[in-house]
């Protein structure tokens, strides 16, 4: 198949994301259609999650950085209690604003460590890496711009030191419950005893304020979604009518899930000519977009239990919305 005199192939290796190619043919037809909000993040969409952080409806940011900052002298007493170096090794980094708060409070405590942050996001990288080489010009870097199970490869190959794997801004919630078991497991596998994980969790609390938070009054969520649309056109030249598609929000408090959908507001095709791919649409049929899970403690508590770490920390914002939670190996 030709696209603009090259084959698919070719369009695949040259500077095609192959894994939205993957997704978009795959995820466009199923029932219901779906596209993984692991997409959401090219330049754009990284610039619109960090809107959407200083929202007011998006309560998660708030939370977890007055955690960080009221507990980041506890933090470092059980980072550095084995009293030898350690690499701090941030997963989807993204622009490191809450990290800064642990950064600056460890340089100040003259703590021995290295800073790894890990992205997808390439700009987003970029970004932190300079942005902190500027205010900490002599503490030791390691970015790395990849995927968490890569990176984690990685890390288990390159030093002794101990490892501090932080895992912030509920992104576990964007994992499906057996993908978050997994991805434990995985990470459990590659560490040595007495390391450790820190994953900030959203916790359940009254479904209204995490409906908001994901249906927010300034339309930045909507945004995010539709700029998954734009890439697409972009990257593989398509011609998805922004406007002819809304974002529709649910939380189910059963579940403990907040859904993100894009819906069709009419009966339309669209063409995706960089696949050869036509997509038929009935007037509000949906693309599920994202899913945002809400943990409770006895749940952390057995994800721990279930992929061999031990809970020796647990740390809640005042107003009890948001949980930074110390796993051990
Ligand atoms: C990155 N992740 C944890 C965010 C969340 O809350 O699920 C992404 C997001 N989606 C909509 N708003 C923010």
């Amino acid at each position: 198949m030709a696209v603009h005199g090259n084959t698919l192939s070719e369009v695949i290796e040259s500077d095609v994301d192959s894994a939205l190619v993957e997704e978009v043919r795959t995820g466009l037809v199923k029932m219901p259609k779906r596209l993984s909000s692991r997409f959401f993040y090219d330049a754009e969409g990284s610039r619109i999650f960090q809107e959407i952080m200083h929202s007011p409806d998006y309560y998660l940011t708030r939370s977890e950085y007055e955690i960080l900052e009221t507990y980041k002298s506890e933090l470092l007493h059980l980072f550095a209690a084995e009293q030898r170096p350690f690499d701090l090794v941030e997963l989807g980094a993204g622009d490191g604003l809450k990290t800064k708060v642990l950064l600056g409070f460890f340089r100040e405590k003259g703590a021995e460590f290295a800073y790894a942050p890990v992205d997808i996001s390439a700009d987003a990288l970029e970004g932190l890496v300079s942005d902190v080489r500027q205010q900490w010009p002599d503490l030791q870097l390691k970015p790395q711009h990849d995927d968490y199970f890569n990176s984690l490869q990685q890390l288990s190959a390159e030093s002794d030191a101990r490892r501090i794997v932080l895992f912030l801004g509920s992104n576990i919630g964007n994992f499906a419950p057996d993908e978050a078991i997994d991805f434990y497991r995985q990470l459990n596998d590659k560490l040595q005893p007495g390391d450790i994980v820190l994953t900030g969790f959203d916790l359940q609390k009254n479904p209204a304020l995490i409906h908001a938070a994901y249906n927010d009054r300034d339309d930045l969520t909507k945004a995010f979604n539709l700029n998954l649309l734009r890439r697409i056109n972009r990257e593989l030249d398509a011609d998805f009518d922004l406007d002819a598609f809304d974002h529709y929000e649910t939380y189910n408090p059963e579940t403990g899930e907040a859904r993100s959908y894009l819906v069709s507001q009419k009966t339309q095709t669209v063409r995706i000519q960089a696949i050869d791919m036509t997509v038929p649409f009935a007037n509000g049929e949906i693309i599920h977009t994202e899913i945002s899970r809400k943990f409770t403690r006895a749940q952390i508590e057995q994800l721990a239990e279930q992929t061999g770490f031990m809970v020796n920390g647990w740390f809640t914002d005042f107003k009890g919305y948001f949980a930074d939670v110390v796993f051990v190996k």
